[in-house]
């Protein structure tokens, strides 16, 4: 080698020992083996040499080529298993971290009651039904025996899509449907759960949009005993063993007679608490007997035919069961309210 090339040589290896990334190297080779590089400028030389000297110089300057470039190479390698050797050793998990739990959600109480006295119908070989939310005035009221203009309307103020077309008032439209579409042959026995909507202003007991369940038992031979003794065994399985049911007679235009049914407080045990509002009992549902007339519209035979209907407010049911004292903690989706009904692993709540 000449001394220039040497010279090279040495700055080179000097150069390349301070490297300790690809892209400076790669830097470094541009500058020695690049178009404008040093070892590429030697070469240019060879233009200025005589045909004797040409052969032996252009040798040297392959040599001092090959040497770089392996020097490189070397590098290179080198480079890229230290790289692969970082990579793997970040990547290593870590076995001993504690893992990340999943959040799991809770499902509203409404659900969980509904669920709960679903299951309690279905044991007693109800079948469920559900109906539809946006509803025909006719199976609403007219068929329910509330002609257009009955003043009992006044009972259920409704949203209305078009005159003859609104939201539903209550889970009953559900009862006419299903008593048109079995054309007069018992039996029948349904529950209907579903959402409902009222004009009611919102507080802590009423909401505009809230939940029912309809029952419905239609059949030869059916009395209000019959009625009495599936709300007793229900308020027993809902709300403990020793629950007492009491009817009071009331009025639906779809029912007669009808009564409002209570349980006994299960708070107080019918002595009296804020629960009961001291009253020892409380009002769960609205029920009665099918009017004739109702049967009659739906094409059955009242002389044949009797049945009972109830419906409930699951929204309420769950307020008393939880202990929560304003309907609308249902319908807001404050987490801080839901959480604490996730179930935890015993089975009990948050
Ligand atoms: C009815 O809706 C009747 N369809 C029930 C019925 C069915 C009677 C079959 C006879 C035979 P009522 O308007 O009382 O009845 O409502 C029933 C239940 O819905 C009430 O007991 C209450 O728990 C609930 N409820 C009524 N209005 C609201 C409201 N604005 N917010 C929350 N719950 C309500």
């Amino acid at each position: 080698m000449t001394q220039v090339m040497e010279t090279m040589q040495l700055e080179f290896s000097e150069k390349l020992s301070a490297i300790d990334n690809s892209k400076a190297l790669n830097e470094l080779r541009v500058e020695y083996l690049g178009k404008k590089g040093k070892v590429t400028g030697l070469m240019k030389e060879m233009k200025n040499l005589s045909n004797e000297e040409r052969p032996a110089y252009g040798q040297k300057v392959n040599e001092l080529r090959n040497t770089i470039e392996g020097q490189i190479a070397e590098l290179e390698a080198e480079l890229s298993k230290k790289a692969l050797e970082e990579k793997l050793a970040a990547e290593t998990i870590d076995v001993t971290l504690p893992g990340r739990t999943l959040e799991i959600g809770g499902s509203n109480p409404i659900d969980r009651i509904v669920e709960d006295i679903e299951d309690f119908f279905i044991g007693l070989g109800y079948e469920i039904k559900e109906g539809y939310e946006v509803e025909q005035d006719y199976y609403n009221f007219e068929a329910l025996n509330l002609p257009k203009s009955h003043p009992a309307r006044d009972m259920q103020d409704s949203f209305y899509i078009s005159e003859d077309i609104l939201l539903r008032t209550h889970t009953s439209p559900v009862q006419a449907r299903t008593l048109e579409a079995q054309k007069g042959e018992g039996p029948v026995k349904i529950i209907c759960p579903g959402k409902v909507y009222r004009r009611d202003s919102d507080d802590a007991t009423h909401s505009h949009q809230f939940t029912q369940i309809e029952g419905l038992v239609v059949d030869k031979n059916i009395r209000l005993s019959d009625l009495k003794g599936t709300l007793e065994l229900f308020a027993k399985e809902i709300f403990g063993s020793e629950r007492e049911v009491r009817l009071r007679p009331s009025y639906f235009p779809f029912t007669e007679p009808s009564v409002e049914v209570d349980i006994s407080c299960f708070k107080c045990k019918g002595s009296g608490c804020n629960v009961c509002k001291q009253t020892g009992w409380i009002e769960i549902l609205g029920a009665g007997m099918v009017h004739p007339n109702v049967l009659e519209m739906a094409g059955f035979d009242s002389k044949e035919y009797s049945g009972f209907a109830f419906g409930m407010g699951p929204d309420r049911v769950a307020m008393l069961k939880y202990g929560i004292e304003d309907i609308r903690h249902l319908y807001t989706n404050d987490l801080r309210f839901i959480d604490q009904f996730i179930p935890t692993e015993d089975g009990g709540e948050q």
